[in-house]
């Protein structure tokens, strides 16, 4: 008896878990396979508008993502049907607006390898909380691509959100509550008819594998198995299917008297206009790529060829949303708590690239988020690719963005 009581105990304290686990503060982004966060979608130039806001209060999420050249040929990419959205551990926001490249994103699209797009969320807070809010790609069988997050707090009170449209006869509907009286009516039906349909057969012997024996034993013997119904199970039988249909015939024409006009939900492709790759006055080569384990140091010899008319000098390398900055270029420092910044992360020997030269520059990123962020799974992906975002900063001012990729050799000493 004690024993049962417990096992109902765990099983309890589990559900409890599953159902209420709210409070779990990350979402796994770090355990997606490093090679997915390395070679699917680049995201850069990630700006939320506000880190603080109230209930019913917007939110705009903007930035650039490039998907990339490397993506893997075994993972369906962007080419073939993707949706911009957004990961944020429930239904704490609603998307008012998304764009790509000024288009609306109110459905799905493709979009090219290798080609740079700007994109938009407008948002609005429903819940109070602290939410860790990433713009995501959801890419047809491939998955969810993550975007770098940032921890949003929420204030003020869930009663105040308020989410009404006006449809195109001028009703308005509060979408919140539009309609639930209606599908818990359904579902309790539902419920109800499915249940006695259950409570009917369960009360019969022989009962489930009873029964198929039963239904075996009776063929085996050369005899018709439905002799085993009786004619009142035919007719209860018969009866179900009598008031199935009647209730959605009658359910059906309730609907269309209520509603005169509805439209389906649309499924079409929204079209980005196709464009070409990033015009740029440098090209970089990616001569040789090694991750030392030991001292998480990861090194990159590179070509680079600036065909400008301004100095340049490397100022980030980003990979798998982790920003790795040189900072005898630039300052940055993390936004909040998890912001996958490493101020210090880069160091470039090799020096500046003169307008009109080519130069062999070794390029070091290194430190500990290559660990704590999971990215030296690396080492164990069959093809050791790896790809990433180069940043140069030109002596102008101007800025330069080139990915680049190829194969990474681990050391192991
Ligand atoms: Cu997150």
């Amino acid at each position: 008896m004690s024993n049962t009581f417990n096992r109902v105990k765990t099983i309890g304290a589990y559900l409890l878990l599953v159902l209420f686990s709210d409070s779990v503060l990350a979402h796994g982004e770090r355990a997606q396979q490093a090679n997915l966060r390395m070679r699917t979608v680049n995201w850069y130039d990630i700006e939320m508008s506000q880190s603080k806001l109230d209930v019913g209060g917007e939110l705009i999420i903007r930035g650039r993502l490039r998907p990339s050249n490397f993506w893997p040929e075994h993972i369906p990419s962007v080419d073939g049907r993707v949706f911009l959205n957004l990961g944020a551990s429930g239904p704490n926001f609603v998307r008012e607006t998304s764009h790509i490249d000024g288009v609306s994103m109110v459905q799905s699209t493709s979009l090219q390898l290798g080609r740079d797009y700007a994109f938009e969320i407008k948002l609005k807070a429903r819940r109070p909380g602290r939410f860790h809010v990433h713009p995501i790609l959801s890419v047809k069988d491939a998955g969810t691509m993550v975007g770098p997050g940032r921890w949003i707090e929420v204030g003020g009170s869930a009663a105040d959100f308020v989410n009404e449209v006006e449809t195109m006869f001028g009703r308005m509907v509060d979408l919140e509550t539009f309609n639930l009286n209606v599908i818990y009516t359904w579902h309790a039906l539902w419920f109800v008819i499915g249940g006695a349909w259950l409570f009917y057969w369960f009360r019969k012997r022989p009962l489930l594998i009873a029964r198929m024996r039963a239904v075996e034993q009776a063929e085996a013997q050369g005899g018709d198995a439905n002799d085993i119904l009786s004619a009142r199970d035919r007719q209860v039988a018969i009866g179900f299917v009598i008031v199935t249909f009647v209730l959605i015939a009658v359910g059906y024409q309730w609907a269309e008297s209520r509603h005169p006009v509805t439209t389906p939900l649309r499924t079409a492709k929204i079209n980005v206009p196709k464009k070409d790759p990033p015009a740029s006055d440098i090209s970089v080569i990616l001569n040789e790529a090694r991750y030392r384990i030991p001292g998480r140091s990861f090194q990159m010899s590179l070509t680079v060829e600036n065909n400008g008319d301004s100095a340049l000098n490397v100022s980030e390398f980003s990979i798998a949303n982790l920003r790795f900055i040189n900072p005898s270029v630039q300052t940055l420092k993390p936004v909040d708590s998890h912001d996958l910044i490493a101020p210090n992360g880069l160091r470039v020997e090799g020096g500046q690239i003169p307008a009109g030269e080519t130069k062999t520059v070794n390029v070091f990123a290194e430190d500990a988020l290559w660990e704590t962020q999971r990215l030296t799974q690396m080492i164990n992906d069959p093809d050791s690719i790896i790809a990433g975002l180069l940043f140069f900063h030109g002596d102008d001012g101007g800025r330069e963005v080139v990915e680049i990729g190829g194969s990474m050799l681990p050391v192991f000493n």
